[in-house]
């Protein structure tokens, strides 16, 4: 009666979470997910063991968001999680995630199976991930600046 739990299914390969300080509350979890199974697999719902919440996002037209029915990861096949793409958001969290840390993330399933991925670990990103996006705000900044001279 209690939800199949399955480790080898799902695997995250080159998988990290970018590191924060606690100035910000948000940060993100990369890496491909591969499903070695011969069934695609819907997942509706993570969880980490780290605090905060946890959403599948994507990336529609340089504007990230919460994807509308969770992920699939088709059967024998694998989705790549980057900046700038998909990823697994999380959010409203306050605390300090730096480089030595590691995430364990529960992913469920709409079936009910739950996959576990241990030891993600923490790396510091070379552009931040709250980064991408049109660039305008940046821009019109730069130009308020420099019209002041
Ligand atoms: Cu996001």
């Amino acid at each position: 009666q209690s939800a199949e739990q399955s480790t080898d299914a799902l695997t995250l390969t080159d998988g990290y979470v970018g590191a924060k300080d606690t100035e910000t509350s948000m940060t993100a979890v990369f890496g491909e997910l591969t499903n070695t199974t011969d069934e695609d697999i819907h997942l509706t719902r993570v969880t980490g063991d780290l605090e905060g919440v946890y959403q599948f996002h994507e990336t529609v037209d340089g504007i990230m968001q919460e994807t509308e029915d969770g992920v699939t990861v088709p059967a024998n096949g694998s989705i790549t999680m980057e900046p700038g793409s998909n990823h697994i958001m999380i959010m409203e969290n306050n605390d300090e995630i730096a480089a030595g840390d590691a995430l364990t993330l529960t992913l469920t399933a709409e079936d009910g199976t739950t996959y576990e991925v241990a030891d993600i670990p923490v790396r510091v990103q070379q552009s931040a991930h709250e980064d991408y996006g049109t660039g305008d705000t940046d821009d019109a900044a730069e130009h308020d600046e420099h019209a002041g001279h």
